[in-house]
């Protein structure tokens, strides 16, 4: 599987986004990662529907977007999104989670299942006809700047021993947090195929957002 880069705007210049958008564009970023928050599933609020909205107008590049809310199928009805998008929810934030992923299929858009590190890939199993793309949370969700999980290399590598048992070779692992130089390397080495890159590689004081971007690919 083509190796692929998803941008966390919420580490990008929120103040200079249209243009940040464009550089990601030209820097050849595969999706947008957009992070919703609700203050209650994580400790943290960040980006929200309006801005998809405005994003959506701006760009053709699709969207990834991570749902870290309680009860994500309250919000699915109501987001703008097209057949390459992906909307990304937690299986610890709904007793019917799979009732969720099919209301966002039938959207016409991608379903993907997000696990926190806790959450054994073994739990995935049920679930294996609704999805997608399955994220590997590599840090606790909530914030950026944080430091990768220490069994997150064991975790990706089940994943991707158990996703193809399950006949889904063709479904991407994701991988979140802390993705640098060296963790993207390595996760990509046990079979992480789509990396979400925030502040640890590609919101860089001292490079420009292509030459983060680069450089990054340059390691998988
Ligand atoms: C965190 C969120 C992530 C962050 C990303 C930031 O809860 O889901 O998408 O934006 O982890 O990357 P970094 O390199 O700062 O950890
Ligand atoms: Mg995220």
């Amino acid at each position: 599987m083509a190796k692929m880069t998803s941008a966390s705007l919420m580490c990008a210049d929120l103040l200079n986004l249209e243009n940040g958008i464009k550089e990601l564009e030209k820097a050849g970023i595969d999706y947008l990662h957009i992070d919703i928050m609700d203050g209650a599933f994580v400790p943290n609020i960040t980006l929200g529907f309006d801005l998809i909205n405005s994003i959506k107008k701006t760009t053709k590049i699709p969207l990834d977007i991570h749902m870290m809310v309680d009860e994500p199928a309250r919000f699915i009805e109501r987001m703008n999104v097209d057949k390459d998008d992906i909307i990304c929810v937690h299986y610890e934030s709904e007793k019917h989670i799979h009732r969720t992923l099919e209301a966002i299929r039938s959207k016409g858009c991608k379903a993907g299942l997000a696990l926190n590190p806790q959450t054994p890939v073994e739990n995935a199993e049920p679930l294996a006809e609704y999805i997608d793309m399955l994220l590997v949370m590599t840090v606790s969700p909530g914030f950026a700047g944080q430091k990768m999980f220490a069994g997150a290399e064991r975790k990706v590598e089940k994943a991707r021993r158990l996703l193809n048992e399950w006949g889904l070779q063709n479904v991407p692992i994701e991988v979140d947090g802390n993705i640098s130089l060296e963790n993207g390397r390595k996760l990509s080495l046990k079979g992480a195929d789509i990396f979400v890159l925030g502040t640890s590689a590609l919101f860089l004081k001292d490079k420009t957002l292509s030459q983060a971007s680069d450089d990054f690919k340059a390691v998988l």
